[in-house]
This record gives structure tokens, C-alpha cells and sequence, in this order.
């Protein structure tokens, strides 16, 4: 395989069950993956995430994992596996992992042991603790809604789980737990995987057992000891190799992130943070219908973007993944074909050009919408059926419920991937676990190869543009015009090169600031400028000789 600087490789996420199926169960495979290698190195990206495939109940799709050392039947086999890496190889693809040690399935053999019985060696693996005033030990809330800590059925105690019932907190405080899970990461490594995804590491290290006058995520989110447990995990397993890692945080902080991820540190390359993607929720609060407020999605990203670079960390961007809805149905504009291209396209363009490692979610390419489920029985994820019942609770009508879901739910992202116009868009011969998006026939992958102007050809270009131009990866930012409503402008600077990005975020046309100078070679657009216009979810890319409008703000 050919060695590149990992910071200008770009990211594929795959999650297996809605990839493709080979054997007509309904249920994507790794042998599906393998089938489609050829189509992701057209596409041109370096990596492909495989959300998890080890042996697990699937109570969460695969974060609740039961065996680390094995690979769940419904996927294939560890065999299956290893064919997948070495035919990726061949094709200059690499494997990243993602691994979940925050949490265990308590399916896991760990947790049967401990589970009931306070003399176990591995009841000290997870956070077992005494019930308080006859109550759980504290008010702190599960992330999937309830309480989080559950009773025992046979003593007084109760054990935490962030996430679901079914997934224990592991005790990273124990070091025995944490070679344990050094022996995984080892395994994997020997395995041949090329990177790691880590599944939000930073809740790793819970600090006091106290009350919250929140969710208490104050007292486990970049927890006290997070950065000394992190430090440990790189050394004692990928540090001084090439694999490429990247942290899921789960409301973390930009000086936290820095930690991560300045390599002196020696923690992990890259983090993933949420906050640009929670610019519509109302108040804060996901469960609610709200459309985004585009200033406050500007500030986000930029400050995350000019903070990195500045503090010499480094970034994972995004638009999509298994947990989030489809960009183009939600910060762009789905409501015809036309808008649905160009909008699918606009926010590549601008994604594309940030600094950081860009990640693609399967469909994305291909500008794939959230399918508008019309009854909760579609709905599959743990998360959204939990919400709908707290928003029926709360007295909201059924109705409400599922507009909700229809925006918000993590199921938006998880219908299967589209190939093409066949029977169930050639994701599988059997009954898929999920429905198809009903505009399979128009949106697929076969479709989209043909089309010269479909989305799927501006994020092939995008790829080529981040490998061929260093700009795109070692460039610094610089936002401009923050204040202005409809458009997204920035400029990346690299060894006397200027690039300047333009977008439109609104569906009309919209007169571009006096100050702005256009001057210079398009590098790649989804429009023309009419004069001084740019039409409705247009995008722009300018290489330009000098900076023409340093004091444009
Ligand atoms: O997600 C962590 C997480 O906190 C969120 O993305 C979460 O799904 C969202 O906030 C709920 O509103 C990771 C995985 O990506 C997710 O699929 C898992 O369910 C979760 O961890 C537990 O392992």
C-alpha cells in the first residue's frame, strides 16, 4: 500500500446491516462490503469505517458488544473478515475499527460473571453501587432517556449504564479492565486493521457520584482521568505505529479536544465533536421541530476550526453519520430534485474545503434523504422508540410524535444503502430489516455513476482536490463575513495560495458583499456567477493570487 500522510485521507463510514446483503437474510454483510470495494476506491476515499461488526445481541445495532474476539454470524465470519482487508488492500483501501470499550453488552461473559454476584473477580469490571435512600445511587440520566442506573434482581445494588439498560459502564478505574481492553486493541492490530474508531472515549473516566441539577454528564464527560487513560491505551498498543485513530466525544470541549489530539501528547489524531450538528435543536433539546440557526452554525464550526488549527490539534468532519439524520433533508433542501442536487452538492463543496479529516457517510455520495417513515412501526433504534413514548407521555399526539422522529430519529440514516433501480434498490434478495427510501428509483448509485452532474461526481472531484492540493489539508482559515444570513465564506491560506469558498445556504439567489473580490481560477463549483449573484444553494471555489478583502469584517 502506498504510505500517505494520514491528515489528507478521506473517510467512508460503512454501517454493515444497511450496506449490502449477500445472503438474501435482509441484513447487510462483510461480504457485502468486499463486494462493493470497487465502486469505494472509484469513489476515491482512503479509509472505510466499519461500524461495529464483533458478536453482540444488537439491542444497539453492535455497540453493545458480547465478544470482542469474535464476529457477529449475522455479518459473517472472522474469515469473511480478513478477506475484506486484504482485497481493501489491494485496493489502496485501508480498515478502520470502531471499538467500544466505554461500555460492554451485558450479554458479555464479564457481566453474567458479575451480575448478582458481589464476590465475582469481575465485579469490579463495571460500576456496581449501593442503592441510595432506596432509590438509584444517583439522578444521573441514561442518554436513551430514564434513569441510568439499573437494579439487580437479587441484591439492593445497581449498576450504570449511560446507554442502554443492556450496556454496562465499564470501570476504567480498574487496571485490570484497562489491560483487558489494551489486549482487544492489541488483537486487532494483529489482526490487520489500519485504524480505530473509539466510541465515545471520553466518558471513560467517571469522576464523584453525585447528584446532578442536570443529566450529570458534568461529572463523567472528559472525566478527571480521561487523558492519563487515553495516554496509557496509545502507548501501550497503536502509539508508535501507523494507524490512524480518531474519538467519538460526546459534549466535549474545544481545550479538551486540543488534548486529544496535539501529537506531544501522544493521545489520538483526531476528534470527532457534535456541537455544529446541534444547531437545531430548540433549547438545546434534540426531541424537538426546529430548523437551524445558520449564524450559530458558522460560529460553531469556525471556532472549532480556527481553535484547532490554531492549537495545533486536528479535527474529524462531518456532516453525516449512523446517528444523525441526512444532511441534504435537513441543512439542505430536499423538496425537489433540482434543490436536492444542488443543495447535496453545495454542502459537499463546503464541508470539502474545512480543515480536518472529512468523513462520508454511506449515501451521502449519492445525496441520499430521510425516508419520512409515516407510523412509529418502521422506526427500529432503541433511541427514537424510547423518545416517542416520552413525547406520548408527555402528551404530545401521536402526529407530533413522528414529526419529530421523522427529523430528529438516528433511523433517518439507517435505511439501506441504494444501488439501484431493482428490487429493493439491490440492497437484498429477502425482506430488508428496514424500508427502502421510496425515491430508490431516482436516487441509487447506478443512476448516479452514469449522471455527470449528480452529486456523487462533486464528491469524487472533492476527494481528488484534497489529495491533489495541499492547501485543502495544511491551509489555515480564515472565516469571513460571519454575520452575513445566507453565506458561508471562508478562506484557506497555504504557502502564498488562496483559496476562497463561497456558499449559499439560502434556496434564492443572493448579491455577494461589495467587499468581495472573485478574481481568479474556479477549482470547483455547482454554479455560475451571474455578475455579482450567486443562485440559490450555489457554491464556489476560487484560487486566487493574493487576498483581496483583508479588511472586509
Ligand atoms: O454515540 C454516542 C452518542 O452519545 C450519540 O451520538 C448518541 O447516539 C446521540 O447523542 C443520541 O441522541 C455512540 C454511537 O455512535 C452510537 O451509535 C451508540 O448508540 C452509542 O455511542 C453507544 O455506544
Amino acid at each position: 500500500m502506498s504510505q500517505m500522510d494520514w491528515r489528507k485521507s478521506v473517510v467512508y463510514q460503512i454501517y454493515p446491516k444497511s450496506f449490502n446483503d449477500t445472503t438474501g437474510n435482509g441484513q447487510g454483510d462483510i461480504n457485502g462490503i468486499t463486494e462493493k470495494l470497487d465502486y469505494l476506491a472509484y469513489l476515491g476515499v482512503d479509509y472505510l469505517w466499519l461500524t461495529p461488526v464483533y458478536q453482540s445481541p444488537m439491542n444497539d445495532n453492535g455497540y453493545d458488544i458480547s465478544d470482542y474476539y469474535q464476529v457477529n454470524e449475522l455479518f459473517g465470519s472472522l474469515d469473511d473478515l480478513r478477506t475484506l482487508i486484504s482485497e481493501a488492500h489491494q485496493r489502496d483501501l485501508k480498515i478502520m475499527m470502531d471499538i467500544v470499550i466505554n461500555h460492554t453488552s451485558t450479554e458479555h461473559q464479564w457481566f453474567k460473571d458479575a451480575y448478582n454476584h458481589p464476590e465475582s473477580p469481575y465485579r469490579d469490571f463495571y460500576i456496581f453501587k449501593k442503592s441510595k435512600d432506596e432509590g438509584p445511587p444517583t439522578n444521573w440520566q441514561s442518554k436513551f432517556g430514564g434513569n441510568a442506573w439499573q437494579q439487580e434482581s437479587e441484591t439492593d445494588d445497581y449498576y450504570l449504564h449511560l446507554f442502554d439498560v443492556s450496556q454496562a459502564d465499564l470501570n476504567w478505574d480498574n487496571p485490570q479492565v484497562r489491560a483487558e481492553l489494551h489486549r482487544i486493541v492489541k488483537y486487532w492490530m494483529d489482526f490487520g486493521v489500519d485504524g480505530f474508531r473509539f466510541d465515545v472515549i471520553n466518558l471513560i473516566s467517571k469522576g464523584a457520584f453525585k447528584d446532578s441539577k442536570r443529566t450529570g454528564k458534568e461529572f463523567y464527560t472528559d472525566g478527571p482521568r480521561v487523558h492519563e487513560y487515553i495516554h496509557e491505551l496509545n502507548k501501550a498498543t497503536f502509539g508508535d505505529t501507523d494507524l490512524m485513530t480518531v474519538g467519538e466525544m460526546s459534549s466535549t470541549t474545544l481545550d479538551h479536544c486540543l488534548k486529544y489530539t496535539r501529537p506531544e501528547r501522544q493521545e489520538l489524531h483526531s476528534v470527532f465533536n457534535f456541537h455544529p450538528l446541534k444547531v437545531d435543536y430548540a433549547n438545546g433539546d434534540k426531541w424537538t421541530n426546529a430548523s437551524m440557526d445558520f449564524l450559530q452554525l458558522k460560529e460553531i464550526l469556525m471556532k472549532w476550526q480556527v481553535g484547532i488549527y490554531e492549537g495545533g490539534g486536528w479535527n474529524a468532519i462531518f456532516w453525516c453519520n449512523h446517528d444523525q439524520p441526512r444532511i441534504v433533508s435537513r441543512f439542505g433542501d430536499d423538496s425537489t430534485e433540482a434543490l436536492r442536487v444542488q443543495s447535496g452538492k453545495m454542502l459537499g463543496i463546503v464541508l470539502h474545503m474545512l480543515q480536518g479529516t472529512p468523513y462520508i457517510y454511506q449515501g451521502e455520495e449519492i445525496g441520499m434523504t430521510n425516508p419520512g417513515f409515516t407510523s412509529i412501526n418502521q422506526y427500529q433504534d432503541i433511541e427514537a422508540i424510547n423518545a416517542y413514548k416520552t413525547l406520548i407521555e408527555q402528551g404530545m399526539s401521536e402526529a407530533e410524535a413522528l414529526t419529530i422522529l421523522n427529523q430528529k430519529s438516528r433511523d433517518n440514516s439507517r435505511t439501506p444503502m441504494l444501488w439501484n433501480d431493482e428490487r429493493h434498490a439491490g440492497f437484498t434478495e429477502g425482506e430488508p430489516w428496514m424500508p427502502i427510501n421510496d425515491n430508490y428509483r431516482n436516487i441509487n448509485v447506478a443512476r448516479a455513476m452514469e449522471d455527470s452532474q449528480s452529486i456523487l461526481h462533486t464528491y469524487r472531484e472533492l476527494i481528488k482536490l484534497r489529495h491533489q492540493h495541499d492547501i485543502v489539508t495544511y491551509g489555515d482559515i480564515e472565516p469571513l463575513y460571519m454575520t452575513h444570513p445566507e453565506l458561508f465564506v471562508y478562506r484557506r491560506n497555504y504557502q502564498g495560495e488562496s483559496w476562497l469558498v463561497i456558499a449559499n445556504f439560502a434556496s434564492y439567489a443572493v448579491e455577494l458583499p461589495e467587499t468581495l473580490s472573485i478574481e481568479g481560477q474556479i477549482v470547483i463549483a455547482n454554479c455560475e456567477l451571474n455578475h455579482r449573484t450567486i443562485e440559490g444553494y450555489g457554491a464556489i471555489v476560487i484560487a486566487q493570487e493574493e487576498k483581496y478583502d483583508k479588511d472586509s469584517e
